[in-house]
């Protein structure tokens, strides 16, 4: 498909379990077909806990991309603003994504290479490829745990709207190629809580996106637990920290904070902008508000909520 190197790559800002998956999965996949082909991501956030980071995990720590001398394949995100930098998206040659808002961008410019599709999970689209190239088999348990992984996690345990049948089809087929102890998906949720505990204000830190809406630019991150209520009743002021942040200009900076809360089965989203509160309630028509003054309001809404829908809703896509 290539006659440069391939790297496949996750958004430079950050990566999250789906990138990591995606990343070193699709690696394996490419060279399994022959191609020359490596792996890196950004930072890793907090959804990759310490448990997962001991795996042996086959990513190109100290590779860096340098313009031509490689072709590129996007996982797990499309928007080009995040992709790193020195790389050039004139050499991209392959998207994997489910996030929506560029679809067309890439079909212009790849055709079917560009695949963006309405999944849980962008590892449900690489768990895909190993079986358009006949190599389940192949796989290693690290990627099967990894896939598997991010598959659970990014559908909330398969009870996000986002959920498409192709990702319980795909979590299904994988586990057997897994190595994952029998409460994996309470221990993985368990890890998370207990590092976001400790360090509250820096994990949001690690997972947030910067959008602009009208003239209104934002932060919005995002926490996944097995239960939010115990955190929100302890740690309600490190989201008020957060939002009360003020950049060199004295500004403070707008913030949405969506904190899926997977057993109750809906999302706390926090934020200190009047505007955005009102796109909130007109999107999520929440249950109850908590209003705490000039620090914001928490909503509690009715169902479960994923960042990406919350934001197909706010910009309209
Ligand atoms: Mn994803």
């Amino acid at each position: 498909m290539s006659n440069k190197p391939l790297i496949v790559m996750g958004g430079s800002a950050y990566a999250d379990i789906d990138v990591l998956a995606c990343a070193v999965s699709y690696k394996q996949c490419l060279r399994l077909k022959g191609c020359d082909a490596f792996a890196i991501t950004g930072p890793w956030n907090q959804t990759i806990p310490p448990h997962v980071r001991n795996w042996p995990i086959d990513v190109d720590k100290n590779l860096h991309c340098s313009g031509c001398d490689y072709h590129y394949v996007l996982v797990d995100f499309s928007d080009p603003q995040y992709i790193d930098p020195s790389a050039s998206l004139n050499s991209v040659v392959e998207v994997f994504d489910h996030h929506w808002g560029f679809e067309n961008y890439w079909s212009a410019k790849i055709g079917k290479k560009a695949k963006i599709e309405k999944v849980g999970a962008c590892a449900t689209l690489i768990w895909e490829e190993f079986k358009r190239a006949g190599l389940e088999d192949k796989i290693t348990s690290v990627n099967a745990n990894l896939l598997y992984t991010a598959i659970f996690a990014n559908t909330l345990n398969f009870r996000s709207a986002v959920t498409h049948a192709r990702d319980r089809a795909a979590a299904k087929e994988i586990l057997p190629y897994t190595l994952l102890p029998s409460n994996w998906h309470k221990q993985y949720y368990d890890e998370i809580e207990n590092e976001f505990l400790q360090n509250t204000s820096n994990k949001i830190m690690e997972d947030t996106k910067i959008i602009s809406f009208g003239n209104i630019t934002f932060n919005f991150g995002q926490v996944e637990m097995a239960n939010a209520s115990q955190f929100l009743r302890k740690s309600l002021d490190s989201l008020i920290t957060i939002g009360s942040r003020v950049d060199k200009n004295n500004n403070k900076d707008n913030w949405i904070v969506n904190i899926v809360s997977i057993e109750e089965g809906c999302s706390y989203l926090y934020s200190n902008c009047n505007e955005l509160i009102a796109q909130l309630k007109r999107i999520s028509s929440p249950s109850t508000w908590k209003e705490m003054g000039e620090d914001g309001v928490v909503l509690a809404t009715n169902r479960l909520w994923l960042r990406k829908e919350l934001l197909r809703e706010i910009l309209s896509l």
